[in-house]
């Protein structure tokens, strides 16, 4: 049957797509989403690695040199930080943000970072690679329709409670206003389980990658709350066909001002790296 047709002789087996210039329908190939040198979508596993918060000069520099030496093409870092306490760490805003463009210069990584907000926004589409879209803005429309009139690459991440629908009807808010540069990131979902901080739903990505042509990158640092978890999730992400990983990883987890629990530290950050290149090789990819 017709897309858009509205004969009834045929039983309809699938119920229409909301979405249209995110999926598949419309678009049957793969999206590869170029960021300066680095293509999300296409045959190599993208790893983008960082700190949670970026904190100091010094650490974010020493993360930037690390990066560099084994290969993470992408450094991630939070200037601003959506904190569920108030009382937390809330980030080092436009200083943090010319840290990391510093990093960049230096050592040659792409900048992911998040805006939370539309001030944050523009400070963010100026100072980075790709503008990250956090879990708990995901339905944050307005932001969605702003991120999408930069025209910069976006990192989309889900919403903690939100279905693939939802997350794929976010994502054509962006498309709408004229930016197809999006990146999908599965960053787990809530559930009735505790011991995991959230959990990784692995389904989403075949069935997004089905369902459109958008690259699919996983956050198991988020998703499991726990470091010693996230390179068996990364693992998995990758056999499942991810286009990239996002890990946090911190010169000194300990110390960290955020979500310490779950980074990695360089040392296990590249273990990590030797692995699911072993896992994306196998399957035909490289990172
Ligand atoms: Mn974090």
């Amino acid at each position: 049957m017709r897309v858009g047709s509205t004969e009834t002789a045929e039983p309809v087996v699938s119920v229409r797509k909301p979405y249209k210039l995110v999926s598949r329908d419309f678009h049957p190939d793969d999206s590869v989403i170029q960021v300066g040198n680095v293509a999300f979508g296409g045959n190599k596993v993208i790893v983008m690695s960082g700190p949670c918060a970026v904190e100091s000069r010094e650490q974010v520099m020493q993360s930037a040199e690390f990066m560099q030496r084994i290969g993470v093409p992408v450094l991630r870092g939070g200037a601003y930080k959506p904190r569920t306490s108030p009382y937390s760490f809330q980030g080092m805003r436009v200083e943090g943000l010319k840290i990391l463009a510093e990093a960049r210069e230096r050592y040659g990584v792409l900048i992911v970072t998040e805006a939370v907000d539309h001030e944050s926004l523009a400070n963010v589409a100026e100072w980075a690679d790709i503008v990250q879209i956090g879990a708990r803005n995901m339905q944050n429309f307005e932001l969605l329709k702003a991120a999408g009139q930069t025209g910069k690459p976006v990192l989309l991440k889900r919403g903690l409670a939100a279905t693939i629908d939802e997350w794929l009807m976010a994502a054509e808010y962006i498309a709408a206003n004229g930016n197809m540069n999006i990146i999908l990131c599965e960053r787990g979902i809530r559930t009735y389980e505790t011991k995991t901080r959230n959990t990784l739903d692995i389904s989403a990505v075949p069935v997004v990658k089905q369902l459109s042509h958008l690259p699919v990158v996983i956050d198991p640092s988020h998703a499991a709350g726990q470091w010693q978890w996230v390179a068996p999730l990364a693992r998995a992400g990758v056999a499942a066909g991810v286009d990239g990983l996002i890990i946090e990883a911190h010169p000194n987890p300990a110390e960290a001002l955020s979500d310490g629990p779950q980074s990695l530290n360089f040392r296990h950050l590249e273990e990590l790296m030797g692995e699911v290149g072993l896992i994306a090789q196998a399957l035909g990819r490289d990172l």
